[in-house]
């Protein structure tokens, strides 16, 4: 049968039906409807009592097509189950930063959840320079409990083992493997350039051997090092943010994948809010004002960086540590242990943010070539500007797929980001 979306009367009529969500709306004889989604994916609608308003949720409906192109796009319904799945995985690892869920449907592929509604999506906070001062002190814990306790490092083999089974998420893991990781790098039909972008830059990228190589590893990676629980599109638009709370949303690409994939996502979102910053600065002068005694934001961005890393590092380690009793030392077991085990460490957080710079690169270039843009670009409507913009992050990106494995920090990053940064035309 052909999908309908549901009206607002079948959803009203649907939400009053099931008996614990009637509860929760506060027995409401009418419920306002409003389709609100504006994600690539999936429908999304508020749910709220006309009579109390502050009862309200979320729904979220995924139809059986990519919603950004339409029935031409099939997908399968099954990525609500995997979203589910995960918000209820990661609602227990770090439930101050994962919105709840109240009631889910495997038969309309439908979900309610929390509504949160004093917080923001955080690429439209960023775009107009707004301060979230436990913006990296939350996101560095939800990715240190979400990577360490999906892991290896953490759960018994075999149950890490069924974990990675009942995660597999193969429809939307091919969008990635082809959207991040394939059509940026070849003359795809799917690409999409800004009118001003220089086609010189496309070319480098396509005719550059080594970039190519590093793209293939890090595709290699995505599809083999299933290491841990993944949200898998961890993008600044997967973010809600106020001054107090961060929670991350959106988990319908949840998969086992390489962590850096994760940690990649956040940072490369945070650098094309860097670099398209100049742009904002100068379009929203009514932004609140920045305290003389903090930093410009554009180098508030880059230390967000630096301490969504840092800190995530020291918190993944100290789990590692803490719970390293409990397995055993269960890579390093012999009398040696404590010392070759932080030798194991000190490798493994090396190879991780190499990794994590790599996957960065990828994430900034398919924003840039290919066809899922972000607004922190899309927004910037002076043409040459624009392009400008585009090419500095994506030399930028390109330097961190090429550079990575000399780079022994996240200063290593931020100096390469403002070297990227000065050149090129500025906003006026
Ligand atoms: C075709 S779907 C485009 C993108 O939207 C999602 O947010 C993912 O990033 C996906 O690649
Ligand atoms: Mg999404």
């Amino acid at each position: 049968m052909e999908f309908e979306a549901l009206s607002s009367a079948e959803l009203s009529t649907y939400l009053r039906s099931v008996p614990s969500l009637y509860a929760l709306l506060n027995e409401p004889d009418e419920l306002d409807i409003s389709e609100v989604g504006d994600g690539n994916l999936n429908f999304v609608y508020f749910a709220t009592n006309t009579r109390t308003p502050e009862r309200s949720v979320v729904v979220k409906q995924a139809p059986p097509f990519l919603r950004l192109v339409g029935k031409t796009w099939p997908l399968t319904r099954h990525r609500m189950e995997r979203e589910v799945a995960a918000l209820r995985r990661f609602g227990a690892l770090c439930p101050q930063h994962v919105p709840r869920v109240y009631h889910a449907d495997s038969e309309l592929f439908l979900m309610v959840m929390q509504r949160l509604s004093s917080h923001r999506i955080l690429r439209q906070g960023l775009m107009d320079g707004i301060v979230y001062p436990r913006l990296a002190d939350h996101m560095s814990t939800w990715l240190a409990h979400t990577l360490f306790f999906g892991s290896d490092l953490y759960l018994a083999p075999d149950v890490k083992k069924q974990a990675v089974s009942a995660a597999i998420n193969t429809e939307l893991c091919k969008i990635t493997e082809d959207l991040v990781f394939t059509y940026p790098f070849e003359d795809h039909p799917s690409n999409v350039y800004s009118a001003a972008f220089p086609s010189a830059e496309i070319e480098r990228l396509w005719r550059s051997p080594e970039l190519r190589v590093e793209v293939g590893e890090m595709k290699w990676s995505f599809m083999n090092d299933a290491e841990t629980l993944l949200h898998g599109d961890l993008h600044t638009g997967s973010i809600m943010v106020n001054q107090d709370e961060t929670y991350v949303i959106d988990p319908e690409f949840a998969f086992y994948g390489p962590m850096g994939f994760d940690v990649g996502a956040l940072i490369a979102n945070l650098l094309l809010a860097y670099f398209s910053r100049d742009w904002h600065d100068t379009r929203n002068p009514q932004r609140p004002a920045t305290p003389a005694d903090v930093l410009p934001y554009r180098d508030w961005l880059l230390a967000q960086v630096s301490s969504i890393w840092n800190v995530f590092a020291e918190r993944f380690v100290a789990l590692w540590r803490e719970h390293e009793s409990r397995r055993k030392s269960h890579f390093i077991g012999d009398d040696h242990a404590g010392l070759c085990a932080e030798a194991f460490r000190a490798r493994f957080m090396q190879r991780l943010f190499e990794q994590s710079l790599g996957f960065a690169g990828c994430k900034m270039i398919r924003r840039i070539v290919g066809m899922a843009k972000v607004a922190d670009i899309t927004s910037i409507d002076d043409d040459a500007l624009r392009a400008a913009v585009e090419v500095r992050a994506l030399r930028c990106a390109e330097r961190l797929l090429l550079e990575r494995h000399r780079m022994t920090s996240i200063d290593d990053v931020l100096a390469v980001a403002r070297e990227m940064q000065a050149t090129g035309p500025v906003c006026a």
